[in-house]
């Protein structure tokens, strides 16, 4: 096994990843840029390294600094964690050139994947269910018209290089069209250098479910089901669940085979996301491929019994995974609610500043992730999650009954949180029912 990780991330994410190295007996390197001087994670590393000034293009992003705090360290391998550089094919093949085992897929499928119309094409031809919409990409006006006119309107733009919600335009006739089809292109060239454009159908208010993911060097690859990540606001998720609540095990084994099968085609490793569409017909469409760890990979943790930072880890040193597919089951289930330091009661507007209180729920069924502490003061230059906190249960009613109860034990005082949102949507009608879609907060939440 690796004797030594350094963690390229910062905040709950390094500590969770310090705590499965910890477990593995592997010695940790944790960064720091000098907002983070101090942090718990940077004291339960078994080092630590400054790389720079609070900006992240300063630290957390600079290639150099990461590299030569690995180099002088001695560290084996790279863990990215998610955001910053989880998903930088460039940082990838650095690292690998510099013979330091990055802790995620190959150069390769990064890139590829990283590339949405060759992804939804690799993926369509493995059977994966994709929207229809163009060939590829769009070259001009004049195709855009002819796609849309074949497809029928709504339709949607959006950026090759795009992802998470960037560069994208919804077109509800030719006229809209022409516009969203040169914005789109200007925009994607202003965001990603690239202008790469391509065309889907638009689905109205769709659910978003995710398959994880995992495949080792060997071709072993396996899915872990899927989460339901539908409640979200401005394309940050603010609540997950597995199983989705609209799943059925014959869907999941069908999209579940159909996620295997497209990864396997691009010889994918470690660890990754399949994000679906589905509509409200319950019929799924291929969205992307998240080649890291994400933030709410918990959540298929607890319901899967797995750890799989702990595996991430494995993997990349070159074993075969630890579990098979016929040993993966849902026991249960399990729903997060993110913790931001955001006040819900003025549009979300980040509120940092220091925790002066801060006592954790516990009990059966409840796992809180967090760098936090009583005196901590969250920086502002960064993102503004400061808790992740999953309940479990038998089913879906014990889950919400230990978030409710979860929430109400949760004290943080000093700052604004997220907390008296979550309270809402656990008593909301359509969220108990399992009955929401990507416009719940903005419809139902009065945000
Ligand atoms: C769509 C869509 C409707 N139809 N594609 C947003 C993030 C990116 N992953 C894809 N996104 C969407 N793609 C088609 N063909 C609606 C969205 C979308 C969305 C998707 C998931 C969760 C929240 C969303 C909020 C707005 C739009």
């Amino acid at each position: 096994m690796f004797s030594k990780i350094l963690i390229a991330n910062r905040g709950e994410i390094a500590l969770r990843i310090i705590r499965a190295c910890k477990e593995l007996g592997i010695k940790t390197v944790a960064l720091y840029s000098t907002a983070d001087q101090g942090a718990l994670y940077t004291k339960l590393a078994d080092e630590s390294v400054c790389i720079g000034a609070p900006q992240s293009a300063k630290s957390y992003l600079s290639i150099p600094a990461i590299i030569s705090a690995a180099e002088v360290t001695d560290s084996e391998a790279i863990h990215p964690g998610y955001g910053f550089l989880a998903e930088n094919a460039h940082f990838a093949e650095v690292c690998r050139d510099c013979g330091i085992k990055f802790i995620g897929p190959t150069p390769e499928a990064i890139r590829k994947l990283g590339d949405k119309v060759a992804a939804k094409d690799v993926m369509k031809k493995n059977g994966v269910p994709c929207v229809p919409g163009s060939e590829g990409a769009i070259a001009d006006e004049k195709e855009a018209l002819k796609v849309a006119k074949s497809i029928g309107y709504p339709v949607i733009i959006k950026a090759s290089a795009g992802g998470g919600g960037r560069g994208m335009r919804i077109a509800h006739n030719d006229i809209s069209l022409v516009n969203a089809f040169h914005t789109a292109r200007a925009e994607a060239e202003t965001a990603f250098s690239n202008p790469t454009v391509y065309m889907e159908k638009y689905i109205e208010e769709p659910r978003h479910v995710e398959f994880q993911f995992m495949a080792d060097e060997h071709g072993g690859a396996v899915q872990l089901g899927e989460r339901d990540c539908t409640i979200q606001r401005k394309h940050q998720k603010l609540v997950e669940e597995a199983p989705s609540p609209i799943m059925t095990p014959k869907i999941r084994e069908e999209i579940g085979a159909s996620v295997i099968k497209g990864i396997t085609a691009v010889n994918y490793t470690n660890a990754g996301t399949m994000e679906f569409l589905v509509d409200k017909h319950g019929k799924f469409y291929f969205m992307e491929v998240n080649t890291r760890i994400q933030v709410e990979h918990g959540v298929t943790e607890t319901v899967m019994d797995v750890d799989l930072i702990k595996e991430q880890i494995r993997v990349a040193f070159g074993e075969k995974l630890s579990f098979q597919q016929s040993q993966l089951h849902f026991r249960g289930h399990a729903i997060e609610c993110r913790i931001n330091a955001e006040d819900p009661d003025k549009n979300f507007m980040p509120s940092p500043g220091k925790i002066t209180r801060f006592v954790v729920p516990g009990g059966p069924g409840v796992r809180v992730d967090t760098q936090c502490e009583a005196g901590y003061s969250i920086p502002p230059f960064y993102d503004s999650m400061i808790a992740k906190l999953v309940t479990s249960g038998k089913d879906r009613a014990e889950a919400i009954a230990r978030m409710e109860r979860a929430l109400d034990e949760f004290i943080i005082e000093g700052i604004k949180t997220t907390i008296p949102f979550h309270k809402r949507v656990m008593k909301n009608v359509m969220f108990r029912k399992g009955e929401v879609t990507t416009a719940f907060v903005e419809t139902y939440m009065g945000v």
